[in-house]
C-alpha cells in the first residue's frame, strides 16, 4: 500500500467546468452517467487524463465529445482510468462515461449504498470514486447538475430542486464543489419541515428527513439547526446560500454525520431523540453535531481543503466553532472543562503512543485513518491558542479576511496562517510548529519568591517527547494564562498570558505585598501537560478560591489524580481529596453541572495516561482497585450529604433537555454513582423502575450492573425496546462497560452470539467493541482475552467494512505502555491481524504503525 506525501502535491492538469450526473437506481444494478466538461490547464503541454475509479465500477461506455476513442487510448487499472493525451482535444471537451455499480453489495458504506431499503451516499474522503470515474480530489471543483430516476418517493441531492415528478428528480448545485461533498438519497422518507429567513432576507426551506414513524423524534434536531443558522449569522456574519437545507437520518453510517452541500447526512443516533430513548448527553451531542455540520457550509464547503493533508483546516476550525456555539447555548465553563476532558482522554492518549501524528500530517497511506482527535480536537485547540495570541479583535479581523480572501478556494494551512499575519501583523512562523510537530509538550513551572522585593519569578521550561518519525522537537510558542491569588483568597491583578517561546524562560511579577498562590494554565490556555511543584493544601486552596472555573476544577482533578496514582502504586493517599471534594459537593452556590464534574473521579484510562506520562508502567488491576477504593471512601465520608444531593436534585415535572435541568440530573447521577458503592444498589433499583427519562434509567442500569444485579433491568429494557436500535445499542454498550473487569470479555463474547448482534451495522459493532474497550481493566485483562476478542472481530469486520475495523483498532493504541506480559499478548493479537490475508489498506496501515 503506497504512501502519499504532502510534498508531492501537484495541481490537477485539467480544470473541470461542470459535472452532470444521471442515476438510474436499482439495488444491485445502478447505472451512472457522468458528463464532465474539462479544459487542459496548459494546452501547450498535453497530459493524460487520469480519473479515480474503484474496483466496483464496470465501464459500459466512454466518449469524448460524442466519439469513442480508440481502445488503446483508454487504460483501466485497478483504481484508475487513464485516457491518453493523444486522444484528448487541446481545448474544452466533454467526457461522457456510463458505469454500472452494485449498491446492495456495498458493506463498506462508502460511495452509494443501501441502508434500511434507502439509497444513500458517503463520499468523504474518497468515496465518490466508487460511484463513477472522476478526479476525486478536493481541489477539483465544479457545479453539479444531478438527475435521479428511481421508484422511491423521495429523491434528494445537493443544491436546489429544479424538476420533480413521480420517478424522477433533478437538482442543481450552483456552488462549485469537490466530489467529496456530493450526496444522493432515495427512499421512503417523511420530513418535519420549517423555514428560516436569512439576515439578508432569503427564505430557506428546512427539512429533517426520517423513516415514517420517527417524526416525533426529529423536533430537537430541527430546533438545533435553526439555532445554528442564527448563531453563525450573529457571531461570524455567515449566511446560508441555497433555497433548501436538508438533513437525512440513516441507520448505517460509518461516523457521526456528513456536511454534504445542502444535504447533510446523519447517523440516526445524532438526529433522533425523545426523553424515553435519549440521554441528556445525546441531546447535547445532537445539538453540537447539527451545528458542526451546518457550520461546515462556510468552513469546509465554501472554503475547502486543497488536499487531504489540510484536513484540520476545515475540521479544527469547525470543531472550534461548534465548541463556541455550545458554550453560548449552555454553560461556557462547563463546556470548556468537558472539552479538556475529551482532549486528554482521546488526544493525549493518541499523542502518547505509536499513532501520534501532527495536526497537519505530511504522509499517510489511508486518509480515513486521520480523522482523529489530533486533527479535530487538537486542531481546535490550536485555533484557541491563536486567538489568545492575537486577541478577540485580531481573531475577528483574521476570520473576516479568511472568508473574504478564500471564498471559493481549496486552501491550505499556509493560507490560514497568512490571513492572521496580514490581519494582525504578527509573525506566526514559530507558531506553525503546532501544525507540523506531533506530541504533547510538557511544561515545567518553578516559582521563586523574593520577599524583600515583593517579586515572584516563574521559570517555565518546555520539552516535547519524541514521536514516531520526529525525534527532535524545537520549542513552540505556548500561551500560558496565569493568575495570582492573595493569601486572603482575593485575585491579585488580571490574568496574564505568558508567551513561552524558548526552551526555558523567566517571567517576573513585581510589586506584590505577600506571596500569592499561582493559578496556572487558566482556561487550559494550551494543550500541554503542566508539571508544577504544588502540595495538596495549595490545591485545596485553589479548589476553594480560584475564580477561573477551569483552574478551580483542575485543582480538584489534580488532587484526585495524585491520590489515585499514589494509591495505584500501593501508597496511602486520598485524605485531602476526600475532604476537599466534600466541601465542593456541598457548595450550594456552585453550578450543579460544575459540582457534577468535580464529583466524577478521573477515569481509569486517565490515571493510566498520567502514570505513563510520568514514566510509570500502569497496572490496570491496581488502578481499578485504587479508584474503587477512593470512591467508596468518598461515599462513606459524605454519605449524608450525597443522599441529600441525590434527593434535592430530582427534577420534577415533564422532562426537558435544557442545560439547567440536565445539570441537576448530572449532579444527581454523580451522587448516585458514589452512593451505589455503599447502598448495595438499592437506590439504583428504585430509580430504574421509576425514572421517566433515559438519562436516569441508563445511569441506574449501569449502577445495577456494577453491583451485579442488572439482570432484571436488562431484561426489562430489552423487552421494552427490542425494536429500537438506538436504545439497544446502549444496551449492548453498557454491559461490557460496567461489568467487573474479570467478566467484561466474557460478557462481550456472550453478547456477540446474540441474533440481534447485527455486527455489520456500525453503531451496533461500535457499541459492543467500544463498550469493552471503555472498560480499561476489562480490555487489558491479564490473560489477553480482551485483546483476542477484539482482534477476532476486527479481522471479521475488515472484510466487510475496513473503515470501521481501522477505527476500532485504536483500542490497541496504548498497548506498548503496559507490562511485558500484557505487551506480549497485545502484540500477538496485533501480529495476527497484520498477517491476515487481504488486509485492507485501512486496517493494514493502523496495525503496521502500532507494531512498528
Ligand atoms: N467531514 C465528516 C467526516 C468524514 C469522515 C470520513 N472518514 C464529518 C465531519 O467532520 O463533520
Ligand atoms: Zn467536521
Amino acid at each position: 500500500h503506497a504512501t502519499q506525501y504532502l510534498s508531492d502535491y501537484r495541481p490537477y492538469p485539467f480544470t473541470l467546468n461542470s459535472t452532470a450526473l444521471s442515476f438510474q437506481l436499482a439495488p444491485d444494478n445502478t447505472q451512472v452517467t457522468a458528463r464532465l466538461s474539462f479544459q487542459p490547464r496548459d494546452p501547450a503541454n498535453p497530459r493524460d487524463l487520469v480519473l479515480d475509479g474503484g474496483k466496483g465500477l464496470t465501464l459500459l461506455s466512454l466518449t469524448i465529445d460524442g466519439a469513442e476513442p480508440a481502445a488503446e487510448m483508454v487504460l483501466r487499472q485497478s483504481e484508475t482510468l487513464t485516457i491518453r493525451a493523444e486522444a484528448l482535444p487541446r481545448t474544452t471537451f466533454v467526457l461522457e462515461t456510463e458505469v454500472q455499480i452494485d449498491p446492495s453489495a456495498n458493506t463498506a458504506f462508502e460511495g452509494l449504498y443501501i441502508s434500511g431499503g434507502m439509497f444513500c451516499t458517503q463520499c468523504e474522503a474518497e468515496g465518490f470514486r466508487h460511484i463513477t470515474f472522476y478526479p476525486d480530489r478536493p481541489d477539483v471543483m465544479a457545479p453539479f447538475d444531478v438527475t435521479i430516476q428511481s421508484d422511491k418517493p423521495v429523491l434528494l441531492s445537493n443544491g436546489n430542486p429544479v424538476e420533480s415528478r413521480p420517478g424522477m428528480a433533478r437538482w442543481q448545485d450552483p456552488w462549485p464543489k469537490p466530489a467529496y461533498l456530493f450526496a444522493l438519497v432515495a427512499g421512503d422518507l417523511v420530513a418535519i419541515s420549517d423555514r428560516f429567513t436569512t439576515m439578508s432576507g432569503r427564505d430557506v426551506a428546512l427539512n429533517v428527513w426520517v423513516r415514517p414513524g420517527d417524526e416525533d423524534r426529529a423536533g430537537f434536531a430541527m430546533e438545533s439547526l435553526i439555532k445554528s443558522m442564527q448563531w453563525d449569522e450573529k457571531v461570524y456574519g455567515r449566511e446560508y446560500d441555497l433555497e433548501v437545507f436538508n438533513i437525512v437520518a440513516v441507520d448505517d453510517f460509518n461516523m457521526g454525520a456528513m456536511e454534504n452541500k445542502g444535504l447533510n447526512i446523519f447517523n440516526s443516533k445524532l438526529v433522533l431523540a425523545s426523553p424515553e430513548t435519549a440521554t441528556d448527553g445525546d441531546y447535547e451531542r445532537i445539538e453540537g453535531v447539527i451545528a458542526h455540520e451546518y457550520f461546515h457550509n462556510w468552513t469546509g464547503n465554501r472554503i475547502t481543503c486543497r488536499d487531504w493533508f489540510q484536513l484540520c483546516l476545515k475540521e479544527g476550525l469547525t470543531v472550534y466553532r461548534d465548541q463556541q456555539f455550545t458554550a453560548d447555548m449552555r454553560s461556557a465553563p462547563v463546556k470548556r472543562i468537558a472539552d479538556v476532558q475529551t482532549l486528554r482522554a482521546r488526544q493525549f492518549r493518541e499523542d502518547q503512543g505509536p499513532l501520534a501524528h501532527a495536526v497537519r500530517p505530511d504522509h499517510y497511506q489511508e486518509i480515513n485513518n486521520f480523522y482523529t482527535a489530533t486533527v479535530y480536537e487538537k486542531g481546535a485547540e490550536v485555533i484557541g491558542m491563536l486567538r489568545q495570541l492575537v486577541g478577540d479583535d485580531g481573531y475577528r479581523k483574521a476570520l473576516d479576511l479568511y472568508f473574504d480572501r478564500h471564498d471559493g478556494d481549496a486552501a491550505t494551512i499556509e493560507d490560514w496562517l497568512k490571513v492572521f499575519e496580514d490581519a494582525t501583523g504578527r509573525d506566526l512562523s514559530q507558531f506553525k510548529r503546532w501544525y507540523t510537530d506531533a506530541g504533547t509538550p510538557h511544561v515545567d513551572m518553578q516559582e521563586s519568591w523574593d520577599a524583600a522585593n515583593g517579586r515572584l519569578t516563574l521559570t517555565l521550561r518546555q520539552h516535547t517527547p519524541a514521536t514516531p518519525g520526529q525525534p527532535e522537537k524545537p520549542a513552540r510558542v505556548i500561551p500560558v494564562a496565569v493568575g495570582l491569588i492573595g493569601p486572603n483568597g482575593q485575585e491579585v491583578g488580571k490574568t496574564r498570558i505568558l508567551e513561552l517561546d524558548q526552551p526555558e524562560q523567566d517571567f517576573v511579577f513585581d510589586g506584590l505585598g505577600a506571596q500569592p498562590v499561582v493559578s496556572a494554565l487558566r482556561v487550559f490556555s494550551a494543550p500541554v501537560m503542566l508539571n508544577r511543584q504544588i502540595d495538596d493544601d495549595m490545591r485545596a486552596f485553589l479548589l476553594a478560591h480560584d475564580t477561573d472555573p477551569f483552574a478551580r476544577w483542575e485543582a480538584g482533578r489534580e488532587l484526585a489524580l495524585s491520590a489515585l496514582t499514589d494509591l495505584a502504586m500501593g501508597k496511602d493517599a486520598g485524605a485531602g481529596y476526600v475532604d476537599a471534594i466534600g466541601q465542593l459537593a456541598g457548595d450550594q452556590r456552585a453550578d450543579p453541572a460544575f459540582r457534577a464534574l468535580c464529583l466524577n473521579m478521573p477515569s481509569e484510562e486517565e490515571i493510566a495516561t498520567r502514570l505513563a506520562a510520568a514514566g510509570t508502567t500502569p497496572d490496570p488491576d491496581r488502578i481499578h482497585g485504587a479508584r474503587e477504593d477512593l470512591g467508596r471512601r468518598v461515599a462513606n465520608a459524605h454519605a449524608h450529604l450525597l443522599a441529600q444531593i441525590y434527593d434535592d436534585m430530582a427534577v420534577p415535572g415533564a422532562y426537558s433537555p435544557d442545560a439547567e435541568a440536565a445539570a441537576k440530573r448530572a449532579l444527581r447521577i454523580a451522587a448516585l454513582g458514589l452512593l451505589n458503592r455503599i447502598d448495595g444498589g438499592d437506590r439504583a433499583e428504585v430509580l430504574f423502575g421509576t425514572a421517566g427519562n433515559m438519562t436516569e434509567r441508563m445511569a441506574a442500569l449501569s449502577c445495577l450492573i456494577r453491583r451485579g444485579r442488572g439482570q432484571a433491568a436488562l431484561a426489562a429494557m430489552a423487552d421494552q425496546f427490542a425494536s429500537n436500535r438506538l436504545v439497544m445499542d446502549k444496551w449492548f454498550a453498557v454491559q461490557p462497560m460496567a461489568a467487573a473487569p474479570e467478566d467484561a470479555a466474557d460478557v462481550a463474547t456472550e453478547l456477540a452470539r446474540r441474533s440481534d448482534f447485527d455486527w455489520k451495522n456500525p453503531n451496533r459493532f461500535r457499541a459492543l467493541l467500544g463498550g469493552l474497550a471503555a472498560n480499561h481493566a476489562g480490555f487489558h485483562r491479564a490473560d489477553g482475552k480482551g485483546y483476542d476478542f477484539t482482534a477476532e472481530w476486527l479481522m471479521k469486520m475488515d472484510r466487510a467494512n475496513p473503515q470501521i475495523a481501522a477505527r476500532m483498532s485504536t483500542a490497541f493504541e496504548t498497548w506498548s505502555r503496559y507490562d511485558p506480559e500484557r505487551r506480549a499478548k497485545a502484540l500477538n493479537a496485533l501480529q495476527r491481524i497484520a498477517d491476515m490475508d487481504g488486509i485492507s489498506r485501512n486496517l493494514g496501515e493502523m496495525v503496521s504503525r502500532m507494531i512498528a
